[in-house]
């Protein structure tokens, strides 16, 4: 791996968000691609963030800065990705359920899943029901994303799930729930094809749907 990537890698890992950005300019002057960058060093970093966060080595104020060295890196090279022939993997529609609006782990999944290649379509938080399933009918995605902390608002991922269904909207999309308090079972209680543990266990089990397709 280029120098410029260990050090862009290690700057992510270590929280740095304006040395993270200032070197993402410096490895763009250098030659150096977007989409390089992102690959080399950007989801490299990621990774390591998501599996000390998962070990419990690393807590939330650490991820949440590592994120935001991460979002300030593709920030500058989303615009360059998309002027080139860069194509995302597939495209994931996300959002928190209505009545709820925590956000930090859902934008640890979208920041996760863009850094893996994916177009995330974030509807933000507190999502009626109609503008998921308007999502999906209108942006088409291979997956969709549900999170939810509140265990008040978790019968909501059930309903939006029922009415995906009843719309005919199902066709191959493929749900994922995730959220503190949501389980396995009531993932499978409520017919979402997957539940997310955290972030990272959600990316392994999407880039498995999309690759194995
Ligand atoms: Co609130 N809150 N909160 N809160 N809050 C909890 C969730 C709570 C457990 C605190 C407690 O009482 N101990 C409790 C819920 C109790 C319950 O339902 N049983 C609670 C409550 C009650 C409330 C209010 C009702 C409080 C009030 O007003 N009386 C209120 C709700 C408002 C509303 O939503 N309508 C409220 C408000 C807030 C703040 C706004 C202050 C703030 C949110 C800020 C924000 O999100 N921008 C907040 C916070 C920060 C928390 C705690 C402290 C932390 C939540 C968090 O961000 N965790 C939380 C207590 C706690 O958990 N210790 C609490 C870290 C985050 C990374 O984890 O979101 O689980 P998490 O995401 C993980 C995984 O779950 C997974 O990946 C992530 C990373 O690995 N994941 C997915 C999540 N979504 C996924 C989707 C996937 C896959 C994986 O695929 C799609």
């Amino acid at each position: 791996m280029a120098e410029v990537f260990d050090k862009i890698k290690q700057a992510v890992i270590d929280m740095q968000v304006d040395v993270t950005r200032q070197l993402v300019e410096a490895a763009l002057k250098e030659g150096k691609s977007a989409f390089e960058i992102v690959n080399g060093a950007l989801i490299p970093a990621l990774k390591v963030v998501g599996e000390k966060f998962r070990k419990d080595e690393i807590f939330l104020p650490e991820v949440m800065l590592s994120a935001a060295a991460f979002k300030a890196a593709f920030d500058i090279l989303r615009p360059l990705l998309l002027a080139g022939n860069y194509t995302p993997k597939a495209k994931v529609v996300l959002g928190t359920v209505a009545g709820d609006v925590h956000d930090i782990g859902k934008n640890i999944v979208a920041a996760l899943l863009e850094g893996n290649g994916y177009q995330v379509v974030d509807l933000g938080v507190n999502v009626p029901l109609k503008k998921f399933v308007d999502a999906v009918a209108s942006e088409s995605p291979q997956v969709l994303g549900l999170s939810t902390l509140l265990t008040t608002t978790m019968p909501e991922m059930e309903k939006i799930i029922a009415q995906i269904d009843s719309a005919g909207l199902r066709g191959k999309l493929k749900i994922i729930v995730g959220g503190a308090p949501v389980t396995r079972e009531y993932a499978e209680k409520i017919k979402a094809d997957a539940f997310g543990e955290d972030a990272q266990h959600g990316v392994e089990l999407i880039n498995h749907w999309i690759e194995s397709k």
